[in-house]
């Protein structure tokens, strides 16, 4: 057969209801030391709401051996079993049971996909479609069932754990036990979980609005004990949040976290039990960076927060997953400008929009948030359905307003319980109770791509109006070439060119909501005029960035720098300076000398009037003073040569840090820390800076180092003693190896760590495929847990180009390699590490060749998973 019959397309346009239900679904999970045993009884019905049903079709995968499968009483001898279908003739009966027995191999099972092994426990990942690994079922989001479930385990797993109330446990012979839940809440089985293993728990209990307790657990391996505390008090924040924001109380009794420690995703909000990745939920004030306790605490609160979004109203199918991770992701975003600080929340989900979001809008993989097809669903778990579906909620709320977006969601969750839904229901909600058109809206829904507007104006002195022209347009993406205008909400402001400060003014413009400040641009062009503009303008564009477009004015130098120092947003203080460095940078690599230069004197002293703010939060101050990454850069022009970009970015780097070097020096001084570690915005926001400060340090002269390795050796966190062991890297000497053999030493022990020592590791500048190799050799990595492999493959393809970007190709067949081993033991691991290629176009010629070849090689096997198979397919086409 040829690949592409291999690999068929699934479409949104050939969705149907499902032919048969599942009213109740009993499983009994027997685990043995080398296979387990589950049987399934589902009482079924066909689907009232279809005249014809045809034959029953269950789901089973490949993990599955099928022993035995009955229909009310009578045994199925022959099942047809074609690819994942299990084909059972058409049943008539206005209800029927359907019993099965399978063996499954946990213990062997390396794509973490169904129920697995991880270390000493047993666990289950179902979304999207693992549920398939454990038993035959129609699996698929909209069929909902309530479960009971049955765990029978030797009595050494002493924790059995599954969806619900446990409603029953007890000894069996030979030295096992069961236990048995029940989970009242209709669901998908794609938020099916189980858990055996022998666990430590924590335990909390949180009041909800209304009064009731419910009993907070968190199960770890009892070494992690330690580690448990903040994610339970993120998680009560999160509880409280969604009450007072949403008005969404939890339902059950009790709530349940487990971490394991090889799982292929972040964290999974299955049912009233959670399962995360060890590295996602597991935190303490000695090995935990501020940036890992931020992210914990979002995850935890992402996954709290999919129980109303996502678990009570659910998907109908898997093109609207943005429906459930758009609205889940906007919904954590804001908790945590929420917790912390709304602008510097926002600079950093647009940096991460920015750098890949965009570039996956602009490849070949580009897709809507609600994609129309695909080949490996997993392959659609991407920043576009997550981020940029957040941005596209946002905007909703935008649009509408808190109060009315409030009356909107409270709308969905109230009219879609218990049922699996659409995205147009969710936008229907949001034009109902608003009464504004969204019919052009939900564009954002349907057209892949990064839009652009482009923004000009002309000053009238006389009549002291500003007009600003609007143009938007949107570039073609696979099997989209021409874009319908989308509904673009533009925030602006105006800057006083003399005063320096907010200038007021009116407008007659209908598309322009003054309370909020706000243009609805929803024409291909259009002008709004400004009157009572009383001196000439600045303005300030997209602020908050109010939707996720390029956009773009002729800003001269100085008017950014301007933006950077008096803008009243600080989100746009901080984009303007992005604006000016990406401005900078591209000059310097297209070598445009005079442009270059003058840009790179007003960067300067832009640098040095933002080191002198005395009033700026520190935290956004080390954001501003962040360049932006090389991947943001590369997607500014074609073709890109990666090693003159690195050259050029780190040279612009340390030019900044030599004509600076006393401020940087003032700065660094003045955010030692001076008082014991707390995880907080405050002392975080300082961290941030002296980081920042001690990276210009470094970077200007040859004992630089001697400060890191003074902080390294004084710091009382992991934050800064990891800082500090990145920033002395780029020295790399012998003091560097020891010092990072002593942190080696100090936390072997600590999973967590070793990750990111690991990651340090592969980052290290002059690292090569061969170091690379090496360091795969440490006992410290391991083929089959997925944060391993991310740490050192993934750290070095995605965040070392020099290493990967190497003249002689090597890095291009290392990941190559490493792609198509990985693809025989866990696909899904195998298909994110395509990402790097997924540009190949942009590069260089030479660049492009290497990368050609590798992808070429990757294809040729016969036997490629689906995903794999589809973004290299689509990368080469
Ligand atoms: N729904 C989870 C993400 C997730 C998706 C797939 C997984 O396995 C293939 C695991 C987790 C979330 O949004 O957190
Ligand atoms: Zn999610």
């Amino acid at each position: 057969m040829r690949s592409e019959d291999m690999h068929q397309p699934i479409r949104l346009q050939d969705y149907a209801p499902p032919a048969y239900l599942v009213d109740e679904t009993h499983l009994c999970v027997q685990i043995f030391d080398d296979h387990a045993l589950v049987e399934a009884r589902l009482v079924m019905r066909p689907n009232p709401a279809l005249d014809k049903h045809g034959a029953l079709i269950l789901n089973a995968g490949d993990e599955v051996t099928l022993e035995h499968i009955e229909v009310d009483g009578a045994a199925v001898a022959d099942p047809v079993r074609e690819g994942e279908s299990l084909i059972l003739p058409a049943i008539s009966a206005s209800h029927f049971e359907v019993r099965s027995r399978v063996r499954l191999l946990p213990d062997q099972n390396t794509r973490l996909e169904g129920l697995y092994r991880s270390g000493g426990m047993y666990c289950t990942q179902c979304e999207a479609e693992g549920f398939r690994q454990i038993t035959p079922y129609p699996d698929r989001p909209d069929v909902l069932s309530v479960f009971t479930t049955r765990v029978e385990a030797p009595s050494e797993y002493d924790c059995l754990l599954s969806n619900g109330n446990p409603v029953g446990m007890g000894p069996l012979e030979n030295n096992r036990h069961f236990a048995e839940w029940h989970d009242p809440f209709p669901k998908p089985s794609y938020l099916f979980a189980l858990v055996a293993g022998v666990l430590d728990c924590t335990e909390d209990s949180f009041t909800t609005a209304s009064g009731k307790s419910v009993d907070l657990k968190l199960y770890t391996e009892p070494h992690n004990r330690h580690k448990t505390r903040f994610a339970l008090e993120a998680l009560k924040r999160a509880m409280r949040w969604d009450e007072q924001v949403y008005g969404r109380e939890y339902d059950l009794d009790l709530f349940m976290i487990v971490a394991v420690d090889h799982f292929n995703m972040g964290a999974m909000e299955n049912k009233g039990l959670n399962i995360f990745n060890s590295a996602c939920v597991l935190a303490d004030e000695s090995s935990t960076t501020d940036g890992g306790f931020e992210l914990i605490e979002a995850i935890v609160a992402h996954e709290y927060f999919h129980n109303w979004s996502g678990n009570r109203v659910t998907c109908r199918d898997w093109f609207q997953l943005s429906l459930k991770e758009g609205f889940t992701v906007f919904r954590d975003s804001e908790f945590t400008a929420d917790m912390h600080a709304r602008a510097v929340k926002r600079m950093d989900d647009v940096t991460l929009l920015r750098t890949q979001q965009f570039a996956e809008d602009a490849g070949p993989m580009a897709h809507p948030i609600r994609p129309d097809s695909y080949i490996e669903i997993n392959n659609f778990y991407t920043l576009t359905v997550y981020e940029k579906g957040a941005e596209v909620v946002r905007m909703l709320h935008t649009l509408l307003g808190a109060e009315a977006f409030r009356r909107g969601s409270d709308l969905y969750f109230e009219r879609f319980d218990g049922q699996a839904v659409t995205v147009e229901d969710f936008v229907a909600c949001m034009a109902e109770v608003s009464g504004i058109d969204l019919t052009q809206f939900r564009r954002w829904y349907e057209q892949a791509g990064t839009p652009r507007v482009d923004v000009t104006s002309e000053y009238d002195v006389a009549a002291q109006t500003l007009t600003l022209h609007f143009a938007q347009s949107c570039p073609a993406t696979p099997g989209q070439p021409d874009k319908a205008p989308f509904h673009i909400p533009v925030k602006l402001g105006l800057l006083g060119r003399q005063s320096r400060l907010p200038l007021s003014f009116t407008t007659e413009h209908s598309g322009f909501d003054a309370a909020n400040q706000v243009f609805s641009l929803r024409a291909e062009e259009d002008s709004l005029v400004l009157s009572d503009v009383t001196e000439p303008a600045v303005p300030s564009l997209l602020r908050d960035f109010s939707a996720p477009v390029v956009c773009d004015y002729p800003y001269s130098g100085e008017d950014l720098k301007l933006l950077v120092i008096a803008d009243d947003n600080s989100f746009n203080r901080w984009s303007a300076m992005q604006t000016l460095a990406t401005r900078t940078l591209v000059a310097l690599v297209q070598q445009a000398a005079g442009e270059a230069d003058e840009l790179r004197q007003t960067l300067l002293s832009a640098t040095s009037a933002v080191l002198a703010d005395g009033l700026l939060d520190p935290a956004v101050k080390a954001r501003i003073l962040q360049l932006p990454a090389q991947a943001y850069i590369a997607e500014q022009y074609s073709p890109v040569d990666p090693l003159q970009l690195d050259q050029v970015h780190t040279e612009l780097r340390t030019w900044l840090a030599c004509e600076l070097a006393a401020e940087w020096q003032q700065v660094l001084s003045a955010t030692r820390a001076d008082e014991p570690y707390r995880f907080e915005h405050r002392q975080a926001g300082r961290r941030a800076l002296h980081l920042c400060a001690l990276a210009a340090t470094v970077l200007a002269d040859d004992s630089g180092w001697q400060a890191a390795r003074e902080l390294f050796e004084r710091a009382d966190n992991m934050t800064e003693q990891q800082g500090a062991l990145r920033l002395w890297s780029q020295v790399a000497n012998t003091e560097w190896d020891t010092a990072m053999e002593q942190f080696w030493q100090r936390w072997k022990s600590d999973a967590q760590v070793v990750e990111q020592w690991l990651g340090i590791c592969a980052q290290r500048p002059g690292m090569t495929v061969a170091g690379v190799n090496q360091l795969m050799q440490h006992e410290a990595f391991s083929w089959d847990n997925p944060n391993r492999v991310r740490s050192v493959i993934g750290a070095f393809v995605m965040r070392n180009p020099r290493g990967f970007h190497a003249a002689d190709g090597s890095g291009y067949r290392f990941l190559a390699d490493a792609i198509l081993k990985l693809d025989g033991m866990n696909p899904q691991i195998a298909a994110r590490l395509c990402t790097p290629f997924t540009q190949w176009r942009r590069y260089v010629p030479a660049v492009q060749a290497a990368m050609q070849a590798e992808l070429e090689r990757i294809l040729a096997p016969d036997g490629l998973s689906d995903g794999v198979y589809e973004i290299v397919s689509k990368t080469l086409q």
